[in-house]
């Protein structure tokens, strides 16, 4: 198979490289990429979803992790709250990042700070209000008990789909005519959004801002905008996290993922230079063959690859699982990538047997030279692994589109 990426796109990402590096000692990006380098692992993230019974709370979890309601170890939704205890849902992918669903506020008449102790406050990252309708004093008093201290939250409008519905079905909307039905979209969305503004106004709120969305499709309305603005208001590494940990719903997350994973790859090469190096029969040096294997398996999850997510993308989009599998071109199953599995790549690759990318490494990093197999271990570690991220954001792309196909009549 030829190699995805080519020794022109290695050259530029290591001219970036080589700029981060002339800002930094290569001790400290080192040491930086040590810390950071197993970020999917070490680093949590705990998102609190709160607002009144019946907002849409569970299933905006669910949504959340790219689940149906009916999954197994799905939020329950539709169902009263009876319980003051926060439910965990963690990641599919990644447990370490977790959606926190939180009891009803109201439904006990507990004051905004006594709740927040009951649920235990200081370990949520940030706070989703969602209301479904109108919202009250109590999420207000929440939100201002939150700002007090110093946490971020969102409001969140729930179900829009529902009001968008409605509208149509008021107008009498002609559901052949596309123009139309964009039109009464629009429309719906800019009622909501001014009725929204005036209602958190009037309980106090200064300049509220809203994120109208529906959990039956976070690709639509202000979903995507609502992620792009808590992605930004988080630290460089808690925000790729999120980037790398959030369902694929557009090409538009596999483009963010890509760059995150780029990022993180980039510090596995540099570990991958001060581990022990294991030496390979047919190199004529070592490298650390584990990090590849692993950030592979990493690479898979993220771009929902591996057998858990297309599982959970084929039961959300109602498509067997096979044929959302059918798509994928390049990417081996998980079960599938093992030491032999890159072993074999490198004996097959060409680039190997003339050391091009590790003179090319070395030209651009000349002090890679300088540990013992460095510049090998690095250039194999990041030709490696950019090769497969290439190939797997291609599958991604390709998965995408044979979700979003008609379904099959049968
Ligand atoms: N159409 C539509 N229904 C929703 C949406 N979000 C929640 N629901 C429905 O609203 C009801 C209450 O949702 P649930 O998630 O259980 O609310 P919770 O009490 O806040 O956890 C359920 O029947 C959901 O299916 C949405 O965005 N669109
Ligand atoms: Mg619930």
């Amino acid at each position: 198979m030829d190699p995805a990426i080519t020794i022109e796109t290695l050259k530029k990402d290591l001219a970036e490289l080589k700029a981060a590096l002339e800002k930094k000692t290569f001790e400290a990006v080192s040491a930086e990429a040590q810390q950071q380098s197993n970020l999917l692992n070490n680093i949590t993230l705990e998102i609190a979803i709160t607002g009144r019974a019946g907002a849409g709370k569970s299933s905006f979890v669910n949504a959340l992790r790219g689940m149906g309601d009916d999954e197994e170890g799905a939020a329950l939704t539709g169902v009263t709250e009876t319980t003051m205890v926060p439910q965990e849902y963690t990641c599919p992918t990644f447990p370490k990042v977790k959606f926190w669903d939180l009891p009803g506020i109201g439904t006990n008449n507990f004051s905004a700070k006594e709740y927040l102790k009951k649920i235990n406050f200081s370990k949520y990252d940030f706070f989703i209000i969602i209301a479904s309708g109108r919202f009250t004093e109590d999420d207000t008093n929440l939100a201002l008990e939150i700002r007090k201290n110093k946490k971020k939250f969102y409001y969140v409008r729930s179900k829009v789909d529902i009001d968008i519905d409605n509208y149509r079905r008021s107008k009498r909307i002609n559901v052949e005519d596309t123009h139309e039905m964009m039109q009464s979209e629009k429309k719906t969305l800019g009622i909501i959004q001014k009725e929204s503004y005036d209602n958190l106004k009037a309980l106090g709120e200064s300049s509220p801002r809203v994120f109208l969305i529906s959990r039956w499709d976070l690709s639509k309305y202000e979903f995507p905008l609502l992620q792009e603005t808590f992605e930004k208001e988080q630290d460089e590494i808690k925000r790729d996290v999120l980037i790398m940990c959030l369902p694929i719903l557009t090409k538009d997350s596999i483009t963010k993922k890509k760059a995150a994973m780029e990022r993180l790859i980039r510090k596995k090469a540099i570990v991958s230079c001060s581990v022990g190096l294991i030496p390979l029969p047919f190199l004529s040096f070592g490298f650390d063959i584990g990090i590849v294997v692993l950030t592979m398996r990493e690479i898979c999850k993220v771009f929902g690859l591996d057998e858990d997510s297309l599982n959970i993308l084929a039961n959300r989009v109602g498509k067997p699982v096979e044929e959302l599998k059918s798509a994928i071109e390049h990417t081996p199953s998980t079960s599938m990538i093992t030491t032999e599995f890159v072993m074999n790549i490198l004996k097959r690759s060409a680039m190997w047997g003339a050391i091009t990318v590790v003179e090319l490494v070395l030209d651009f990093i000349p002090v890679l030279g300088s540990l013992y197999g460095g510049g090998s271990s690095f250039a194999t570690t990041f030709y490696l692994l950019k090769d497969f991220l290439e190939n797997a954001v291609k599958d991604a792309e390709k998965v995408l589109a044979k979700a979003a196909e008609p379904k099959r009549r049968k």
